[in-house]
């Protein structure tokens, strides 16, 4: 973490506000309080707070954004690389030696956690920071920057439904096998599960890229997956740097590809131990699970997943916006 030159404490007023809020405890784990439209358990409503007060954008940061377990370590690994290219090859990558979440760290849930205001005008530049925040809730200084881009991935929610549930067991009770999915499914198609409801999430930034494409880049998960080269360059091009012939020629965008597959990063030993601490603790092993298309299958009954595709169709309406649910590329097992 790049350090911090001042700590807010927690005070009465935040305690007030979360009660306020009248917050509910949905699932084993946290309460939950509905802020704005938008769920949060305490830490991470005033991590949020404090950093929405405090953080001042500059035209050359670059924002990821993204609902937890939609490929946020992806494309934190395919940014960081994309951006640093010139600095080191890709044998050199500091990839190679650190979890993608310790090189373009976390905003809310990280860098402003716990009240800390880090000195964040200390990092190099260009500034490549995550949140998964949704759009409404970003600082005007970044909507405001002219420069500052955004790059946002999405992911089928089943997935991102089973993910959340194996990510919650693997670093809190590993040795039990997945309780039912039933009541957890329930509060996801309500909407209640820090950053919910997923569908307000996507269609935040998918209304602001349709607005400013210059300044908001939409992307899918699964069109990673189907074609990795292609989504290297359109990031590299959105940043206003894209691949020369030669880079292209000496085969440059496969290799950071290669660099930043699921299998290649699982197997480093920098991602293989260790763990990370932002609002909760997880152990860096957890953010690579399967990274496959269509999981889901192994988790969520076809009558469930009808009755999600309905939802989504319904919440995301005349947007424009569609998933493809029911895709997947891996059999029950
Ligand atoms: S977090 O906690 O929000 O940062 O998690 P996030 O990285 O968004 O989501 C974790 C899921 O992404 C998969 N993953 C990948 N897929 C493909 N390629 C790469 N390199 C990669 N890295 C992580 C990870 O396996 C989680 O998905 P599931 O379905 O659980 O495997």
């Amino acid at each position: 973490m790049s350090s911090s030159t001042e700590v807010e404490q927690k005070d009465d007023h935040f305690e007030e506000l979360f009660q306020r809020l009248q917050p509910k405890k949905p699932v084993a784990g946290s309460l939950l309080a509905n802020y704005q439209g938008v769920w949060f358990g305490a830490d991470l409503l005033q991590a949020t707070l404090t950093f929405q007060k405090h953080f001042k954008a500059i035209d050359s940061d670059i924002i990821l954004a993204t609902m937890p377990k939609s490929g946020t370590t992806w494309l934190k690994a395919l940014t960081f690389s994309i951006v640093n290219r010139n600095n080191h090859s890709v044998d050199e990558s500091p990839l190679l030696f650190s979890n993608p979440h310790h090189l373009v760290p976390f905003l809310e849930m990280y860098l402003y956690k716990d009240g800390n205001i880090p000195d964040i005008d200390a990092m190099p530049c260009p500034r490549i920071l995550a949140t998964h925040l949704p759009y409404q809730f970003l600082p005007s200084t970044i909507l405001d920057c002219s420069n500052c881009r955004i790059i946002y991935l999405c992911r089928n929610p089943l997935d991102v439904f089973t993910s959340i549930l194996h990510f919650v067991r693997q670093n809190r009770s590993a040795s039990r096998p997945l309780e039912s999915v039933d009541v957890p499914f329930e509060t996801f198609c309500q909407g209640i599960y820090p950053y919910g409801p997923f569908w307000d999430h996507c269609l935040g930034y998918w209304n602001a890229s349709l607005k400013d494409p210059q300044k908001v880049l939409f992307l899918k998960y699964e069109d990673f997956k189907k074609n990795i080269t292609c989504s290297v360059k359109k990031i590299a091009d959105f940043l206003g740097h894209p691949f020369s012939a030669e880079e292209e020629e000496a085969g440059l965008v496969e290799e950071i590809a290669m660099l930043c597959s699921f299998e290649n990063l699982q197997n480093l030993n920098c991602n293989k131990e260790g763990e990370i601490q932002t609002v909760f603790r997880a152990k860096h092993s957890s953010f690579f699970r399967k990274g496959e298309v269509g999981d889901w299958v192994n988790l969520v009954p076809p009558s469930m997943a009808n009755r999600l595709e309905k939802l989504m169709q319904e919440k995301f309406g005349e947007s424009g916006l569609t998933l493809d649910i029911h895709g997947n590329s891996v059999g029950r097992r």
